[in-house]
This record gives structure tokens, sequence and C-alpha cells, in this order.
């Protein structure tokens, strides 16, 4: 496991502020409690109740996660611990810096940054054993590189560069003749300055191609394949316009580049970030119903019948003997407010109801008319436009073979609504014959009246079969109804 990347605390996509402020709150938890690096994330656009609550107990947004795919550039060698060569430098360097460093590999640029092709540690080493060969073509060696592998100072008023040749003398020494110029003599024996004079030689005489390229911004999986089926020690990292950022080695694919996750108000991975199946799930703090994915190690779930996740966390503190301070007990309560529909919904437990008055103590605030405060600010009925209202709260799903949708909002009063019935039910019309569903569902509930009007688009036959009061067409009066989970979609099962 990688310890020294931070932990990042996560709700759901479309992020509601249970999720948000658990996810926020957990991670001020795991920082001061348990001294973890964490970061407080979010899958997704923070909505306007939410807003409300961040600007109140004064927390910054949460980091967008847009997803948790690791990149190349998650492990590559960067440009900085990097050593670029150029064409024009002896081989001899990159022989160095390669057995130094232990590299296989150096890529090779030009002036603007961008790889003309690479120098191989194998490739050296099968130069240097065809040395008896000449199927390189004389080329100017660098002489001062040449007479300092040879142990020797260069003589004076020699060029930088010149064709050479390796004889022995009649005096049995080893000879230098660089062309145009008189021989001298190294202190090495006549094989040995052969090696000297080929690693002399420049880099650009003996470039390899750069073989695959990719992009650092590349996730790893997309990518996996065509490294896996190549044959390369290493691979060029190149930004979008192709100036090299880094390498990769095949040692670099084999460490643990998996982002560190924990899930906070919800467990299912189809409802989680982007790229969820390449992270590393360390824990899960949720309150819905179990969806888990089998995991590889074993990891914290703490799974809890209360109405918010918040509610939760708020337990964690408290056993955890740390003191609250308010804007930690605002977004709490925020939360737990906001998934409890002002504690009217029948998912409220005795477990929220005091710590929603313990919270609301901390915070100074009115249980109460913070809650409706907080509803009243989310309302979105006035600003947004029917494909926002709809999309904003909106679960998907499949069962007895149906496949339908059910989208949610509160309000505070109705009237607004009813002057909007038009535009959403043709919004909602439009969506479900678009996506090919068997029915899609508005369910808009007034907290003050714990009421939800149940806006339908659906097959006559089954529109039949609803019993509620329809004071407008295809609008049903649900009195005392205010969960999705727990009442609208057992009740529309039950019938489908
Ligand atoms: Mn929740």
């Amino acid at each position: 496991m990688v310890r020294d990347k931070p932990l990042l605390v996560v709700g759901h996509k479309n992020p509601d502020t249970d999720s948000i402020c658990s996810a926020i709150c957990y991670a001020r938890y795991k920082r001061s409690v348990a001294g973890e690096r964490a970061i407080a994330c979010r899958a997704g656009s923070i909505n306007r109740q939410t807003r409300h609550a961040l600007a109140t107990f004064g927390a910054d947004d949460p980091q967008l996660l847009a997803d948790v795919l690791p990149r190349l550039s998650d492990i590559m060698i960067a440009r900085e611990a990097l050593y670029l060569l150029h064409s024009d430098q002896p081989l001899c360097e990159a022989y160095r810096i390669m057995t130094d460093n232990r590299f296989s590999f150096l890529p090779v640029v030009d002036e603007s940054g961008r790889c003309t092709g690479k120098v191989t540690a194998l490739g050296i080493a099968s130069l240097l054993s065809r040395l008896d060969e000449p199927e390189v073509e004389p080329e100017k060696a660098n002489l001062a590189a040449f007479t300092r592998l040879c142990g020797a100072d260069l003589p004076p008023g020699l060029p930088e560069s010149a064709v050479g040749r390796i004889f022995v003398d009649a005096e049995g020494r080893t000879m230098m003749k660089p062309q145009g110029c008189e021989a001298f003599p190294v202190p090495v024996g006549p094989a040995q300055a052969a090696a000297n004079l080929m690693l002399s030689l420049p880099i650009g005489g003996f470039l390899e191609p750069p073989g695959p390229t990719f992009f650092a911004t590349t996730p790893i999986r997309d990518i996996e394949h065509t490294i896996n089926r190549s044959n390369e020690g290493g691979f060029i990292v190149t930004d979008e316009g192709g100036t090299i950022v880094g390498v990769v080695t095949r040692m670099n694919f084999m460490t643990d580049s998996r982002f560190r996750l924990v899930l906070v108000d919800h467990n299912e991975f189809s409802q989680s970030v982007e790229g969820i199946e390449y992270a590393s799930v360390e824990e899960i703090i949720d309150h819905h119903r179990i969806g888990l994915q089998r995991t590889n190690e074993p990891i914290t779930v703490i799974n809890r019948v209360v109405g918010s996740t918040c509610t939760i966390v708020a337990s964690m503190y408290e056993q955890s003997g740390t003191d609250l301070d308010a804007s930690t007990a605002g977004l709490l309560l925020s939360g737990l407010l906001s998934d409890t529909v002002i504690l009217n919904s029948p998912t409220t437990t005795a477990t929220d109801r005091a710590a929603a008055l313990r919270l609301a103590q901390t915070a100074g605030v009115s249980l109460e008319a913070y809650g409706r405060e907080l509803f009243a600010a989310g309302s979105e009925v006035e600003s947004l436009g029917p494909e926002a209202i709809l999309g904003q709260d909106r679960k998907l799903y499949g069962e007895k073979g149906r496949r339908f949708s059910v989208s949610q909002i509160e309000m505070v009063g109705f009237e607004a609504f009813w002057n909007r019935r038009g535009d959403l039910g043709a919004a909602l019309e439009a969506f479900r014959l678009g996506q090919d569903l068997y029915l899609a569902a508005l369910m808009v509930t007034d907290i003050t009246t714990s009421t939800t009007l149940l806006l339908l688009s659906a097959p006559r036959a089954f529109r039949d079969r609803i019993a509620y009061p329809e004071p407008a067409d295809g609008v049903y009066e649900m009195r005392g109804v205010l969960s999705r989970k727990k009442q609208v979609l057992p009740f529309l099962l039950e019938l489908l």
C-alpha cells in the first residue's frame, strides 16, 4: 500500500448535502483524530442547498475528482529526475549515466525537447561486442572524451573531434592517430583503446527509434495491452505537444499507483467516481443497502441504519472524545437535516434526533429554522431549467425487467411546482422516450407538509393501477410520503 499518498474522502456522483458534508467532516476527522493526510473530495458539482450549508458554516468546496484512474504521470520518472541526451554527446556519457543509475535506456532530444530516439544499454553492449567488424562508418570521435577514458591528458593543439584510428607502434605502444594530426600514445592496450574510441563517437550515429510513445495524461489501463505486447524495456512519455516529460520502465508499472479512497454515503461502485475499480478503497462509511464489490484486501466498512452518513460521522467524533467545532457541527447537521428532510423522513431514527439536537446546539443554530432555511435555499425550481431539475437528483433502476427513473426535488410549498408543471411534464416525457424507459417519475416533496406530488410519465395501463388522488393529469398526491428508497420505490416495484 502506498502510504505516502493522500487519503481521498469522496461521496457519490450527483452529490447531495449528506455526501459533501460527510466527506468534508470525515476528512477533518481523519486528519485531526487519525493523523492521516486526508483530503475531502466530490464526484460532481455542488447543488444550491449544499452551497448554502458550506457558506453558512464556512467550508471550502471539496476538491473535484473527475476520476481516480492512475495515469502515466503518476508512475513515470519525471523529466527533472531524468538525463536527456543530445545527439552530439559522446556515447560514453550515456554509458556512464546508465551504469551509475541502472537505467536501461536514455532518451535523446533535439533543441526543442522533442525525442529523436533513444540509446539503450543493450545497444551499447552489442556495439562493444562487435569492435572488430568495421561496419561502423568512420565518424569523428570526441578526442577529449577518448583520452579521458584512456586515463590520459589530451595533448595540446588537437581539434575537439576527429576521425581516429588505433594501432600499435614498433615499440609496442598503443597509439591513437587522429586524421590530419600526429599520432599520440595512450596508456591502455589496443583492445581497450578501440573500445574507448567507439565510446567517444557521438550518440547521433547509434540512435534507436523511440518506440511506442505515450502522453502523460493517458490512463495506465488504456495502454496496458500495448505495453504487454511490446518487448521494449521502457517508453517515452510526452506532453500533448510532443515534448518529452518523462519515461516509464517496466519496473514503474509494478509500483502501486492506485488512489487511496474512503467512500462516504454510498458503497456501490456504480454510484462512485469514475475509475473506482482501479483505486484502493480502504474504508466505507454509509447508510444505504449493501451493494458491495468483492475486495482484495480487508477494509473497514461502517454501515448503520440511520438517516444520514453525517449521523455516523458525528457519532465517531463523539466516540473518539474529540470536541466538535461549530463549523463541523453545522456541516454535519446540514447533511443530517437534508437526508432526513428535517427529521420528517421515515428513515429518521432516534439516533438521528439525538445527534441533530446536539449538533444544532454546538453549531449555535435552531434546528427547525435552519432546516427550513436550508431547504428554501436549495429549492431549484425557480432557477433551473426542467432538464436540470430532473437530473439534479435522479436515480435509474432496472428491476422486474423494466428500466425506470425516479427524480426528487424538495420544496417549501408547492406553488413554484404548479407554475412549472407543464415544462416539467414535457421534459419528463421526453426523457422517458429518449432513454427508452418504462416510466419516469419526479417526486416533488413539500417538506413543510410532508407531502409528495408524484409527476409521472408512464403507460396508461400502469397509471390506472395507482390508487392515490390525481389532482391534475399525471400528478399524484401522496400524503406522508417523503422517502424515495423507503416509500416510492417499493410502491412502484409493487405496481410493476
Ligand atoms: Mn445520505
